[in-house]
């Protein structure tokens, strides 16, 4: 069975002669699971519709951003009525303090923070504070973990990075990764010996505090507050990347959620409700080394335009106001793996499902799936089947088996059921 996707076929065909590999970022290109990626013509509610007129349940939201679901509506609205003040000034504005004093008032410990307009910009962003603060050179990030594509971050990284399983980034060069360290994520062992190896030398650990890009990996028990103490002995900035757990997992985030507080924070995707948005921020003591307070340069055309922040702020003002959407969310998700469960140990292969709050990944393992090593070492020419067989049924699923399921608060339990029997149907059909 499969749906009649012609006009996206023609639409890539077409897309090739002007952007590289017809995608604006790889992770679009459906290159791990193969086939052709659609073609996207609107979005409403939890459902994509493809150019073909297919309708999809949507469990990428936009790859995090979408989590009360895509065209919600007061996001609308006020991105309609701002944009005819104009889609930008270059000069501050008061929204652009209101988007600041909204995420204070939901985090933990915010001082200061800064908005970009990427997750890329706001971890590259806090990596330069890191070193100008400590006066260091290294980071140590850890392997899977992706922190968008600045060169520091792309040694060893995740998303399509592990996607492409492109091993060194051409024109990423040599110095730039010597000053990038690497770990397994879990081991706090080796974060041990390589922070005695280079004592004095390592500006920050930057960590996803739930991995998102090699699947959905939890921390170990202890393994981020190990992470704290050794930052806290070695005088390391510990920077948790928050891009996708971000007002995700609660309106504080990780940190929130796993009552660890880092030193430096970023954000991305929820931050901007589906506009390009990014932050970063932390302690005033670290962040009053950012010009022009301080003499650590970082800067934006648009960083905090009034589209974006109108965006961002209608969002984070509704998930602030109605904290209870997050346990809907994590009610849906939870009933989602119990049914995707269910269906998988009928089936009676090999599986394991990585769950935290909203976000959940799918891996054919015999083992736990706790690190890079043992998410490439499933069976994910499995997991492309399975993809496109889901798809066959209209359900949309990350196009990579080192990528996150990210669940939208707009799914009815219908839509849920819809996809656990897919599921089941899917599982049926890669095994024949
Ligand atoms: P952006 O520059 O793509 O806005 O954010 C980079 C980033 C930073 N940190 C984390 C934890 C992230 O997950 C990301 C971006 N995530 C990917 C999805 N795995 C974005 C999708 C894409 O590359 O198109």
């Amino acid at each position: 069975m499969t749906n009649n996707i012609s006009n996206s076929i023609a639409l890539f065909a077409r897309a090739q002669g002007s952007i590289p590999g017809g995608v604006n970022s790889p992770v679009r290109a459906f290159k791990s699971v193969g086939g052709t990626p659609l073609f996207i013509q609107l979005a409403a509610g939890a459902y994509l519709y493809d150019v073909d007129g297919n309708r999809y349940i949507d469990y990428i939201a936009s790859w995090g951003p979408m989590i009360l679901g895509h065209a919600y509506a007061p996001v609308v609205k006020a991105i309609q009525q701002y944009a005819e003040y104009s889609t930008s000034y270059g000069a501050p504005t008061q929204l652009e303090i209101e988007m600041a004093e909204l995420i204070r008032s939901m985090t933990s410990n915010v001082d200061l923070i800064r908005m970009v307009s990427s997750g890329t910009e706001a971890c590259m962003s806090a990596i330069r504070v890191a070193r100008g603060y400590t006066g260091r050179n290294k980071i140590l990030k850890f392997e899977g973990c992706y922190h968008g594509h600045a060169d520091s971050f792309l040694v060893k990284a995740g998303s399509g990075v592990a996607t492409f399983n492109i091993q060194t980034v051409p024109g990423v060069t040599a110095g730039v990764s010597a000053d990038t360290l690497t770990c397994a994520y879990n081991d706090l062992d080796a974060v041990k010996k390589l922070a005695a190896s280079h004592k004095g030398e390592i500006a920050a650990i930057i960590v996803e505090p739930v991995a998102g890009n090699m699947g959905c990996i939890l921390p170990a028990p202890g393994f981020l507050e190990g992470l704290r103490k050794v930052c806290d002995e070695e005088g390391i900035i510990f920077i948790f990347d928050e891009v996708m757990t971000g007002f995700r997992l609660a309106k504080g985030g990780a940190q929130e959620k796993l009552g660890i507080d880092a030193d430096l924070v970023t954000y991305g995707k929820v931050i901007g409700a589906g506009m390009p948005v990014g932050a970063f921020g932390g302690k005033k003591e670290i962040m009053q080394v950012v010009a022009p307070l301080g003499s650590v340069y970082q800067a934006g055309t648009l960083s905090g335009n009034p589209i974006a922040m109108i965006a961002g702020f209608t969002l984070l003002s509704e998930l602030n106001c109605n904290p209870s959407l997050y346990e809907e969310l994590d009610q849906k998700t939870a009933y989602l793996k119990k049914g995707l469960e269910k269906e998988l140990e009928a089936w009676g292969h090999p599986f394991v499902i990585n769950h935290f709050g909203s976000m959940l990944s799918i891996h054919f393992s015999e083992k736990p799936v706790n690190d890079f090593a043992s998410a490439s070492a499933a069976n994910n020419a499995l997991f492309a089947k399975f993809f496109h067989a889901m798809l066959n049924r209209g359900i949309y699923l990350p196009p990579s088996a080192f990528e996150a399921w990210f669940l939208n608060n707009a799914l009815t339990t219908e839509d849920l059921d819809n996809t656990i029997k897919a599921a089941g149907e899917s599982l049926a059909e890669i095994m024949k």
